[in-house]
């Protein structure tokens, strides 16, 4: 199958299983729903919806076995975009190109659709486990994992750094250590749920980790660079390009998706689709 075709169909599924899972608009109270589905279906990519399914593909699983977990992790990262654009934190009042969440639903429902997106993703992942091939212990091995992944030592850390550091001191060190917390941990959890539902053996897990955070990376710096090339925007804060420039965050995003396919060698052609993924993050335009 082609590559794109992989993609969209991917994303067709994951858009009618977040359909499905979220309450309706006119489920009462209407408004907090009609808050989270405004967010969930304003045009996001599902990148990481679409690893968690092909990390699962790559150990024979079908997309049926870990869907709520794949759709657990997109309102996850929904939530995080909800509340990274309120006035408290980045004040962006757009979105994917359309008004931010609390632009149309004002800060106090903003902010509590994040927070049941947030409540709303940990229960879809503990609904995987009505799955019968899923051990239940892998379930919660993940619970674990996501809380972690998403806590004060990765993303709401990496947040917390990205408010607080100082933007003319910063080195290339506290970026490359922002990054990876605020952004790769998550794209790389998507990645780790995938294989821990599958049953993934320390070895794999290890191989796919490296692949993770090595995209994750990249997935942020050529963020950086579209944010410069298409908004033509001043960011108001430094990122990796606008301090070190277009073509230098080019040459280290192509270096750390060589590094991410290099880390997939165990898996042989078996892994083609992970690789495929990783080059397109490459030619993304969004
Ligand atoms: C975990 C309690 C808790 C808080 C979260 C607000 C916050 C703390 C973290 C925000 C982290 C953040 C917004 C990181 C940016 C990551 C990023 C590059 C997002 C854009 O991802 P895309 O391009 O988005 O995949 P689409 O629009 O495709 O869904």
């Amino acid at each position: 199958m082609n590559f794109k075709k992989y993609l969209e169909d991917k994303k067709n599924i994951i858009d009618k299983a977040l359909d499905e899972y979220l309450p309706s608009e006119e489920k009462s109270p209407s408004i907090i729903h009609k808050a989270m589905r405004y967010s969930v279906f304003a045009g996001g990519k599902r990148i990481r919806p679409i690893l968690t399914l092909a990390t699962a593909e790559l150990f024979r699983r079908d997309t049926e076995s870990v869907i709520k977990t794949a759709c657990g992790i997109e309102l996850i990262h929904t939530f995080s975009l909800i509340h990274d654009d309120l006035p408290c934190i980045d004040n962006d009042d757009f979105r994917r190109g359309k008004p931010s969440n609390h632009k149309v639903f004002g800060e106090a429902i903003a902010l509590l659709a994040g927070d049941a997106l947030l409540v709303s993703g940990f229960n879809l992942i503990i609904e995987n486990s009505e799955i019968k091939e899923i051990k239940k212990q892998s379930i919660l091995k993940l619970i674990k994992e996501v809380s972690f992944y998403i806590g004060t030592e990765n993303m709401l850390g990496g947040q917390v750094e990205d408010i607080t550091l100082n933007n003319e001191n910063i080195t290339k060190e506290n970026l490359i250590n922002l990054y990876t917390k605020k952004t790769a941990a998550l794209i790389c959890l998507s990645i780790r749920a995938g294989a821990i539902l599958s049953g993934a053996n320390k070895k794999q897990l290890l191989a796919l980790n490296k692949y993770g955070e090595n995209i994750g990376l990249a997935f942020q710096i050529i963020d950086d660079i579209l944010d410069i090339m298409q908004d033509q925007r001043d960011v108001g804060k430094t990122n990796y390009a606008n301090k070190y420039g277009i073509k230098e965050s080019k040459i280290e995003s192509e270096r750390l998706i060589k590094e991410a396919k290099d880390s997939l060698k165990i898996f042989n052609q078996k892994a083609q689709t992970l690789r495929n993924i990783a080059d397109y993050l490459l030619t993304r335009k969004k």
